[in-house]
């Protein structure tokens, strides 16, 4: 519940906590401040306790509004440890901390035995390569000769990224990038990847030998099942067996999918690179040109007409994979998305599967709330996430839909208004589930709080003009 005092500020009371603008924004840069760890932030200092790699994109964000050298210092301590290829890991490991501490460790991943790895032990796998408009948005939002040096540092590195993903992950050869995991998703448990996922071969005892971290710290009725992790570590298995290399995947590897969120992102990376190439002596051209190429590929190889969503294509059957979830939404975030394919989306967004309004209670859930397998309480099988529905917010604006962005950004501030920084969200109640004081919650709060709608100045925030 919010009232509004007579400056324009809201307070909300919801929750037992009287909040407005002022207290969020502290409690933003608080959740922040307290998982700072000498060169990065921890996505949370329980379950996930080393540095993520999208996790730092995000969270450079938050920070270049209120420590711009700290949004520098994390995407470059990332990009450290890149591997030769170009290759961003997933995860960077904190040497200082003690075995056990996640699961799967350093020890699992081995990553010194394969080719081009870096110093850092780091997991072998990738993420939604989201950083290049991060490092776009956050030199935008706090321009300065050391963020000029940083994007500098970062941007041969980042068209690495760039490069890897085009050339080693191509796999289907349609111009799209490949993910060999559900963890390279991001949305690990998404039922997006429940077909391809009973087709890998494992069995949930193999997990008696391993103790899971994430089950000591968050709920185990709302995390994957021992078989799903069970499957998530023969995954990994296969490919370290190969030493992470991506020659002959299509012969050996029993996950491959091309993925709309991945693929929008990667797009989305050649749009901001074709930013920041003249701040930094660069060509913006090819960057344009590989944009329009993502785009054009995104289209034929995942949109599906009869459904007016995008949905990932297993490459191991050639099929588009039938669950409508949020991931289908995420192509918005391309500026060059063509009408037709914007309106279908925007359609499904509002449509009663996701519940997209100019006033919405709740932000976007993660799964269509009308499927059957619909969970609101299961990680990423319903409850809503800052980060999509900040990525989805930002493709409502470049489409012209300030009103659809504005319903958006007023649920998510009325979200942690009322539960605080958690990972994400029970879709219906709002309740806060998985880790508390969650990094990118907070980094993406600060961010929607500073980025009001036009006219909207010394209104409340979260108020719906
Ligand atoms: C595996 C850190 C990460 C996020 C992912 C989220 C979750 C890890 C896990 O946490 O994944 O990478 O242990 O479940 O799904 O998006 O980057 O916040």
């Amino acid at each position: 519940m919010s009232t509004h005092t007579a400056d324009g500020r809201r307070t909300d009371t919801a929750g037992g906590g009287a909040r407005d603008a002022g207290a969020l924004r502290r409690l933003a840069a608080a959740t922040l401040h307290a998982n700072w760890e000498h060169d990065h932030t921890v996505p949370s200092r329980t379950l996930y306790p080393h540095q993520w790699s999208w996790d730092s994109a995000f969270v450079a964000i938050g920070w270049s509004h209120i420590r711009p050298d700290r949004a520098w210092r994390e995407l470059t301590s990332l990009f450290r440890a890149q591997w030769a290829a170009g290759r961003v890991p997933h995860i960077v490991f904190n040497p200082a901390l003690p075995v056990g501490s996640y699961f799967p460790g350093p020890e699992f991943w081995h990553s010194a035995a394969a080719e081009g790895a870096p110093a850092a032990a780091t997991s072998g796998l990738v993420q939604p390569p989201v950083h290049a408009p991060a490092a776009w948005l956050a030199y935008r939002r706090s321009p300065s000769p050391a963020g000029l040096a940083a994007l500098r540092w970062l941007y041969p590195r980042l068209v690495a990224q760039q490069r890897y993903l085009a050339t080693r992950r191509d796999v289907g050869g349609g111009g799209l990038a490949c993910v060999v995991h559900p963890w390279e998703s991001g949305l690990d448990n998404s039922p997006a990847w429940d077909a391809p996922m009973a087709a890998v071969p494992a069995d949930a005892a193999v997990m008696r030998a391993y103790r899971r971290h994430d089950t000591a710290h968050a709920d185990a009725a709302h995390r994957p099942t021992d078989l799903d992790y069970a499957r998530y570590v023969a995954l990994v298995a296969s490919y370290r067996e190969h030493r992470y290399r991506d020659g002959a995947l299509a012969d050996r590897h029993p996950f491959l999918l091309e993925c709309p969120l991945f693929n929008a992102a990667t797009g989305a990376a050649e749009h901001a690179l074709a930013r920041i190439a003249p701040l930094v002596g660069a060509d913006p051209g090819p960057h344009r040109e590989r944009a329009a190429r993502i785009t054009e590929a995104l289209v034929r190889r995942l949109y599906d007409p009869v459904t007016g969503t995008f949905h990932p294509r297993d490459l191991r059957t050639d099929r588009l994979v039938p669950a409508r979830t949020v991931l289908g939404l995420t192509p918005l975030v391309l500026p060059d998305l063509p009408a037709r394919q914007v309106s279908a989306l925007v359609a499904e967004a509002s449509s009663p599967r996701f519940g997209l309004a100019a006033r919405m209670a709740r932000p976007l859930p993660s799964h269509d709330r009308t499927a059957p397998d619909f969970e609101p309480l299961r990680y990423w099988r319903g409850p809503s996430w800052m980060n999509i529905n900040w990525l989805v917010r930002r493709g409502l604006l470049r489409h012209g839909r300030p009103d659809l962005a504005a319903g958006l950004r007023d649920s998510m501030i009325e979200l942690v208004a009322r539960s605080g920084c958690h990972e994400y969200f029970h879709p219906d109640t709002g309740a806060g589930l998985g880790s508390p004081a969650f990094s990118w919650t907070a980094a993406l709060l600060l961010d929607v709080l500073a980025d009001e709608p036009p006219g909207a100045a010394g209104k409340a925030p979260g108020a719906a003009g």
